[in-house]
């Protein structure tokens, strides 16, 4: 069975007490995400990472990932979010414009926001090739997912980022109100 790449890094458990990491589920498929979820959480946990360090939500499908990833990032409390979906290509054109939108849309909100976002969307033809890449540690992209969290989560709290501000400051400052000189009275 084919292995994935190893996280060169291996993180330090003892560093990783502040992190704080966010897991966005699709629901579709849940036969397959279940088992990237699991994956993941497995990565989290031979870390060190315990589960107080990580929040868990869902979406409906793959399509809504991007939107739920961005307002978490916003949202300034973690160093880092995973994405898990999967699409299986059907008869229709449904399946290209549902990987292409939510692969733009979860880069758009990494780059957006400065959080670092997992891509953990399988885009396969057939269960079988979906379950393969779901399937043990060394073949869960789940699983490779949650390691590349973790090494990007400490990337940018050593190096790039001061603790606490992972998300931008982007709020725009109110427009100062003009006041309107009073009209001389005649
Ligand atoms: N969502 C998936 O996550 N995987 C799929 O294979 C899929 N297919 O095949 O349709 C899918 N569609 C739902 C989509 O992500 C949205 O939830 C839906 O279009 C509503 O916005």
């Amino acid at each position: 069975m084919a292995g994935h790449a190893k996280a060169k890094v291996r993180p330090n458990a003892a560093d990783l007490s502040r992190l704080r990491f966010g897991i966005i589920q699709s629901e579709f498929n849940d036969f397959i995400t279940d088992r990237l979820l699991a994956g993941a959480l497995e990565a989290f946990d031979e870390a060190g990472v315990k589960r107080s360090q990580l929040e868990i939500v869902k979406v409906p499908g793959s399509f809504e990932l991007p939107v739920a990833a961005k307002k978490m990032a916003q949202a300034g409390r973690f160093d880092a979010i995973v994405c898990i979906g999967c699409v299986i290509r059907g008869e229709t054109s449904h399946y290209d414009y549902v990987c292409s939108e939510t692969a733009r849309g979860i880069q758009l909100a990494q780059l957006d926001t400065g959080v670092p976002v997992g891509f953990c969307v399988l885009t396969c033809d057939t269960k079988e090739q979906a379950l393969d890449r779901a399937g043990e540690k060394d073949s869960n992209k789940g699983y490779a997912a949650g390691l590349g969290a973790i090494q990007m989560a400490e990337l940018m709290r050593k190096y790039l980022t001061k603790p606490g501000t992972a998300a931008p400051r982007n709020a725009k400052k109110p427009a100062a109100r003009r006041v309107r000189p009073s009209k001389r009275r005649r």
